[in-house]
């Protein structure tokens, strides 16, 4: 078998092209997720299967969050019921270890969500960091992001962003909630101070994380240990059920919001 290759150039033509056009596509969306951890993907999952139009940034050149990590290296990730059955409708096979409780691989979990968010339509891009977001007044609200190269970030080159215009924005960036941390910051007359993180009380904080999940000003909503900062929260640690829980929950909640426009 002779293996078809291609001349240098073309790699590139392909490659330039190829994601130029998408970069076209993607500058006006309905929805951006923030972060590609637990909630940012199985939000994107649902508002993908929900025919909206989904582009989910990530920092890092792979995804997950705080998946792969499991608790403190050991690889497998604890959760209740009913977020199972999330997991099962990926493809996992989550292992029953108690009365309502289970048990999955982390690496099994990470690729099942990241499959089930792209099979349903939401576009993923790594290497991509938001760091502002855009704003306009009367009524005030959020209406999209400031997007950089995470490698032109590390290098700490000076180079201006560029624009995602979107309805709405879902922080998912997990215990720093980056998103909501600039905007308050940054978006006069937002009026939002973020609670910070709390100790661990991982019982209550799964409860009320799901709970609490929601809009944060128009525009701008949060999901999974996002919410926690914003709501001073307690920490959890390696339990998961109510990151995909809220995932969906925010899913839910965004696209009402979208069909009311
Ligand atoms: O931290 P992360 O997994 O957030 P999560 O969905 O889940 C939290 C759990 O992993 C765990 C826990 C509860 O079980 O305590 O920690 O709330 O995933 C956040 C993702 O967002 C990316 C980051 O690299 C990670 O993959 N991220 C953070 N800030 C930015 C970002 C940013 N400004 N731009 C792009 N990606």
């Amino acid at each position: 078998m002779r293996l078809k290759s291609l001349a240098e150039n073309e790699i590139t033509r392909i490659i330039v092209e190829q994601a130029c056009k998408e970069w076209m596509d993607v500058s006006r969306t309905d929805v951006v997720i923030v972060g590609a951890g637990p909630s940012g993907m199985t939000a994107a999952k649902y508002l993908a299967e929900r025919g909206v139009k989904v582009v989910l940034f990530e920092r890092r050149l792979s995804f997950g969050g705080g998946i792969g990590g499991g608790g403190m290296l050991f690889h497998k990730v604890v959760l209740g019921e009913p977020a199972d059955e999330i997991l099962r409708e990926v493809g996992c096979k989550p292992t029953p270890v108690g009365e309502g409780i289970y048990v999955v691989d982390a690496a099994e979990m990470i690729a099942r969500l990241a499959s089930g968010a792209i099979d349903a339509g939401a576009k993923i891009i790594m290497g991509v960091t938001v760091d502002d977001v855009i704003y306009r007044e009367n009524p005030l609200r959020i209406e999209g992001v400031c997007i950089q190269w995470s490698a032109v970030q590390i290098a700490g080159l000076h180079v201006d962003p560029i624009f995602v215009r979107s309805k709405a924005v879902i922080d998912a960036t997990g215990h720093d909630a980056e998103v909501i941390t600039v905007a308050s910051r940054k978006v006069p007359g937002l009026s939002l101070a973020l609670k910070g993180e709390r100790s661990a009380y991982s019982e209550l904080s799964e409860q009320l994380v799901v709970e609490r999940t929601g809009k944060i000003v128009e525009g701008l909503y949060a999901t999974g240990m996002a919410v926690a900062a914003v709501e001073g929260l307690p920490r959890m640690g390696p339990i998961f059920g109510s990151m995909l829980l809220s995932g969906r929950k925010v899913a839910e909640i965004v696209e009402g919001d979208l069909r009311g426009k």
